[in-house]
């Protein structure tokens, strides 16, 4: 079976007939033992640059749940490194050594060759695609403008406040630093695709704590321009926005086939406002700490809400957390798998 003919990518484009496909954001990762027994060995970093290990944990939650997609393993923010900015994952999240502070320090910002400086990701991809050649392979990076928070802010934030602040401070460098930013990541999702990427999605993390207005020039601008260079890839586009339902609208028409919607947007009315894209999404990761019951409930409740199935892509509605308990998801997967209008 060609990959074009999965589930998976059929949905992405809107014509799906077969059961509703299911991939799991973050579905590598702590919350699977087999995940930390790797980690046991080997730093955080280290697996995101040893491709016979990436490969190894992506194929992990496949081997498991059966899921219809694969997701590289690395993170948001490897891209920094190449670029002259120190990055750590220590036990609480990442940690930026020298923040951006001002229009100046984006000067220092190298601009660099993805295959020269980044050798392990593509590598990676084809190990991954060695071994799973039969699932979709979904590549990723993260969006200009949640890049630019971790950026500004040094760490994770409930509410990013240096980013927000910095943007109307200094407008002409917020743009050149989510310009700059945005051209690094188009070519480094053009080069997972040349590396045998069969979809990517866009982690628009943080963009939900924007207004509607500044979502606009440092969000979705930048997405059309990354999406656009891709539009000749044969490779679904997927934006992922946390927080979406203010800019629904606006989002209807970014250059992409398919959007992951956040866990407290009506599923339902997303895919009603984005007439002719596939919508990704959206159970709360927290329902899967109820019981198993209340598992198949909620997921088959919310497949229920959707008219349209030829277009649905299930998933969380944001990351699967740490400790979720591992039969919820055999439980939310087989739901999915075995429902049927
Ligand atoms: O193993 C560990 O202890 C490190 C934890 C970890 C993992 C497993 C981090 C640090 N990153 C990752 C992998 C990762 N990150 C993946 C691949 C895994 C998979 O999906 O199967 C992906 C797609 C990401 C993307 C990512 N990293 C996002 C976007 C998704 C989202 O949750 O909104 C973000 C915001 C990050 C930043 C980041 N990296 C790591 C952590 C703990 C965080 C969040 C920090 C914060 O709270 O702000």
């Amino acid at each position: 079976m060609g990959l074009k003919d999965s589930n998976f990518i059929k949905a992405c484009y809107g014509r799906n007939d077969g059961p509703v496909p299911i991939w799991i954001m973050r579905q590598a990762g702590r919350y699977l033992p087999e995940y930390q027994a790797v980690r046991e060995k080997v730093t955080f970093l280290e697996l995101c640059r040893t491709p016979d290990l990436i490969a190894e944990v992506v194929k992990q939650p496949i081997d498991r749940f059966d899921l219809d997609a694969a997701i590289l393993f690395s993170d948001i923010l490897t891209i920094l490194e190449p670029m002259g900015v120190k990055v750590g994952f220590p036990e609480g999240g990442p940690e930026i050594e020298a923040p951006i502070t001002g229009p100046d320090d984006i000067n220092r910002l190298i601009d660099f060759d993805i295959e020269a400086e980044m050798p392990y990701v593509m590598n990676g991809v084809k190990k991954i695609k060695e071994i799973l050649p039969d699932k979709p392979l979904i590549g990723f990076a993260g969006s200009p403008f949640t890049v630019a928070c971790y950026l500004i802010q040094g760490k994770g934030s409930k509410n990013f406040d240096f980013a927000k602040k910095f943007i109307h401070k200094y407008p002409s460098a917020a743009r050149r630093l989510i310009d700059f930013l945005s051209v690094i990541t188009a070519r480094y999702l053009k080069a997972q695709v040349d590396a045998g990427a069969d979809a990517v999605q866009l982690f628009e993390s943080w963009g939900g704590i924007l207004s509607r207005e500044d979502f606009k020039t440092m969000s979705i601008d930048a997405s059309n321009k990354i999406f656009g260079t891709l539009a000749s890839a044969e490779a679904p586009r997927i934006l992922f926005v946390n927080n979406i339902a203010p800019y629904l609208d606006m989002i209807k028409d970014v250059d992409c086939e398919a959007v992951g919607i956040d866990y407290r947007t009506s599923l339902a009315d997303a895919a009603r406002s984005l007439p002719g894209k596939a919508v990704q999404g959206n159970l709360d990761p927290a329902v899967l700490f109820g019981s198993v019951e209340h598992v198949r409930e909620k997921t088959s409740r919310l497949l229920d809400s959707i008219d349209d199935l030829s277009r649905l892509i299930f998933n969380l509605g944001h990351g699967i957390m740490v400790e979720t308990p591992i039969e919820s998801v055999y439980a939310m997967v087989e739901e999915v798998h075995n429902y049927r209008r």
